[in-house]
């Protein structure tokens, strides 16, 4: 034992938690639940203690990302925490001028859509994000035995942002790079990827238990360009990250038709929308690979009975793969009852209960 904690014993029960051993395909004792954007707006500790304090400026405060990550956990009793930051977080330390308007989004203040403009995005080596491996540090003394998911943008995502300049519906601009310029478009996913690597490196140095890869607006390409575009520049990360031996998820939305080809970029689990019923999604995806996901987040407006019907059917579907971690099919709605969040997590894990 060394200080306060038995390093070894929080590692192995880290290991060997329900979370960690979905992700592998292990047997577990009920079927674990945690949820994208579980903090966040539906929380009323999250609004009160964000006041006047903006987004980026937050991500940046060990103490205020410690506190706002266990919010959830203390809450729901979710069966992993996901550390509070954004996407953009990396991109903004490589030097980019950007900010994240309320209400709005990622907003960068020159977009980047020449040669030279990407040298305004520089590669990192970690220690400019070194306040995350900080607030890392904090959470996993705080956390003990609940594992933490570490995060980042991939490189389409953060590129449609860089290229559109803020959120986009069509992504025209960047679809445009990428056809017209495929040279300039591969070596802006090229500097991407390495960001990105070193974002994740400074999370799992400092002892994420698991890392998120979203490529959340992936859903807007065909298989063909995700193939030719994005796949390779998201295999980097994810196969750089193999020798850390922890799990790796993969998530997009509306990635009906990228399923198997995400699955191929080298996640562990492959996270599916609300969609693609889970028991489909393992047959695009095949047997190599956990799921996670995918009840629609708007169920949970509909009242409890409907919950626990689409959630039990959620539950049955995932039966289907390795394993399965449940989830929403994307992000927990501004306006959630977060008591309706509380009971789904109990609802699931006396449901799946082996
Ligand atoms: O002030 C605020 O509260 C702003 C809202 C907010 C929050 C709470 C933003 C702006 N980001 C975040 C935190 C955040 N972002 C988390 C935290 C932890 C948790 O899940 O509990 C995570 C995982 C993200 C990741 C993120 N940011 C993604 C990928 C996940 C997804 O939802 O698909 C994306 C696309 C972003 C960009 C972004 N940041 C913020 C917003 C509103 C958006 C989306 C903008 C758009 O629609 O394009």
């Amino acid at each position: 034992a060394t200080g306060p904690w038995d390093y070894d014993a929080v590692t192995s029960a880290l290991n060997d938690s329900p979370f960690v051993r979905a992700c592998r395909g292990q047997d577990v004792p009920h079927t674990p639940v945690w949820f994208m954007r579980q903090a966040g707006r539906s929380l009323p500790e999250y609004r009160k203690i964000r006041e006047g304090i903006g987004m980026l400026e937050s991500c940046r405060r060990p103490d205020l990302v410690t506190e706002i990550t266990l919010q959830p956990v203390r809450r729901h009793n979710v069966d992993a925490a996901i550390l509070f930051s954004d996407i953009v977080v990396p991109i903004a330390a490589a030097g980019v001028d950007l900010d994240i308007v309320a209400g709005t989004g990622p907003v960068v203040a020159e977009p980047i859509r020449t040669a030279a403009d990407l040298e305004r995005l520089r590669p990192i080596t970690g220690e400019e994000v070194a306040f995350v491996g900080a607030a890392v540090r904090q959470l996993a003394g705080e956390l003990g035995k609940t594992p933490l998911i570490g995060f980042a943008g991939a490189p389409f995502t953060l590129a449609s942002y860089l290229i559109e300049g803020g959120p986009s519906r069509t992504y025209t601009r960047t679809k445009a790079m990428m056809y017209a310029e495929p040279a300039l478009w591969h070596a802006l996913l090229t500097r991407l990827s390495g960001i990105t690597l070193a974002f994740l490196r400074t999370q799992i140095e400092a002892g994420v238990s698991a890392i998120q890869l979203f490529d959340s607006w992936a859903g807007a390409l065909s298989e063909t360009d995700y193939r030719e575009f994005v796949l390779p520049h998201s295999a980097a990360v994810l196969g750089g990250l193999a020798d850390a031996g922890i799990p790796r998820i993969h998530f997009g939305v509306g990635t009906a038709v990228l399923l198997g080809a995400m699955g191929e970029a080298g996640a562990d689990v492959v996270g599916v929308d609300w969609r693609t019923p889970l028991d489909r999604a393992t047959t695009l995806i095949g047997p190599a690979h956990a799921v996670q996901g995918n009840l629609d987040p708007a169920v949970l407006f509909a009242g409890r009975e409907v919950v626990e019907r689409e959630a039990r059917r959620v539950l049955e579907q995932g039966r289907a793969a390795p394993g399965h971690v449940f989830n929403l099919g994307h992000g927990v709605l501004p306006e959630t009852d977060p008591d309706a969040l509380t009971r789904l997590v109990e609802f699931v894990h006396v449901t799946s209960q082996r």
